[in-house]
């Protein structure tokens, strides 16, 4: 197992960004209902601007090399969660195994249920952000993603897409679900970005 890969923001002197609160439970939010995933059925898939197009199936996803990391949530609606430890694959892993093509811009992940949500390949190929299979030990819960979730820890955790099934690698940005529904299209919390105007 790799070492613990620490988010920026763990180690800062004040973890709050403004206009945020402490809770210790984990509050579940989306949109719509619950998928109801197929595990047999379900796969991950890597497309777009890429040399070699990839896809797992459940197996092959969970054979990848994982890390660890330790991060804080912090969620628009004005809740963060501090200190949680996550373990899944390395944005870095699938650049290595997708050939990202340079002309790429953007990363634009794809959940169940049509619901996506875009970030630009600087925010996306960041050391802290992973695939998550597991929190604190545990593997993850339906209502909280499972079998695979994207974890965002510098951005507000609605580009933390839950379900995941892929992503498609782009020229031009695509705003997602919450971003083309007045959500701010890049969502740092220390910049209070929450709301587009
Ligand atoms: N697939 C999917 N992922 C999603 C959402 C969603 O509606 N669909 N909502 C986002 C929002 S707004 C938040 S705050 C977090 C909540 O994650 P949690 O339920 O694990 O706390 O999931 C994000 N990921
Ligand atoms: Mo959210």
């Amino acid at each position: 197992m790799d070492e613990d890969i620490l988010s920026p923001d763990t180690i800062r002197q004040n973890r709050i960004p403004p206009g945020q609160r402490v809770t210790e439970k984990w509050p579940v939010l989306h949109a719509g209902r619950m998928p109801n995933i197929d595990i047999t059925a379900w796969k991950f898939r890597i497309f777009g601007l890429v040399k070699r197009e990839v896809e797992f199936d459940y197996g092959k996803f969970m054979a990848l090399p994982m890390v660890k990391v330790y991060s804080d949530i912090h969620c628009v609606t004005g809740w963060s969660k501090l200190d949680n430890h996550w373990e899944g694959v390395s944005v870095n892993t699938l650049r290595d195994l997708a050939d990202v093509d340079p002309k790429a811009g953007y990363a634009i992940i794809h959940a169940a249920s049509d619901f996506t949500t875009n970030l630009s390949l600087n925010d996306f190929f960041q050391p802290d952000i992973l695939f998550a299979i597991k929190h604190n030990d545990e593997t993850l819960t339906s209502k909280h993603g499972y079998p695979v979730r994207l974890v965002v820890p510098r951005l507000y955790f609605w580009k933390s897409a839950k379900w995941v099934t892929g992503v498609e690698f782009t020229a031009e940005d695509e705003p997602g679900f919450w971003e083309s529904r007045g959500y701010h299209n890049h969502g740092d919390p220390w910049k209070e970005e929450r709301y587009s105007n």
